[in-house]
């Protein structure tokens, strides 16, 4: 598996988009689609996917669509932020297997964190 592999359609985050997997949905405009990590590292964690582009990750996506992706990925961060009020938020993805990537569609997670729980207090 290569970085610039081919894309595969039937990789679950398509099929969430095509409506044929269930996902929490939060937000969704013309670039983006927002969901519930099914495996969530704390609570509120988020996905943020594109929508109508065949990118595995951020190197495959067209830079002139990066813009209105990244501006979804910046609200559902706000979102998150206004409805847990987290100490801090991950903004983060992955690209290929070596890197921990999973799932073969680009995404951001948005994982809060509170100080206690880090903290383990
Ligand atoms: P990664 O590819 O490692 O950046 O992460 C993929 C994430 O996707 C991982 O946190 C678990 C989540 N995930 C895997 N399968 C599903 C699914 O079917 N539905 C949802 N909502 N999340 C999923």
């Amino acid at each position: 598996m290569t970085l610039h592999a081919a894309y595969d359609p039937d990789n679950i985050f398509a099929k969430i988009l095509r409506g044929e997997m269930p996902a929490v949905k939060v937000y969704e405009d013309e670039a983006a689609l927002a969901f519930m990590d099914v495996f969530p590292q704390s609570e509120g964690h988020t996905l943020v996917v594109p929508k109508g582009v065949e990118a595995r990750n951020l190197l495959d996506m067209p830079t002139e669509k990066l813009g209105a992706y990244m501006q979804a990925v910046q609200k559902v961060a706000k979102a998150v932020e206004a409805a847990l009020t987290p100490d801090g938020l991950v903004v983060t993805q992955f690209n290929g297997a070596p890197a921990g990537q999973t799932v073969f569609h680009l995404h951001f997670h948005i994982i809060p964190r509170w100080e206690e729980v880090a903290l383990g207090r």
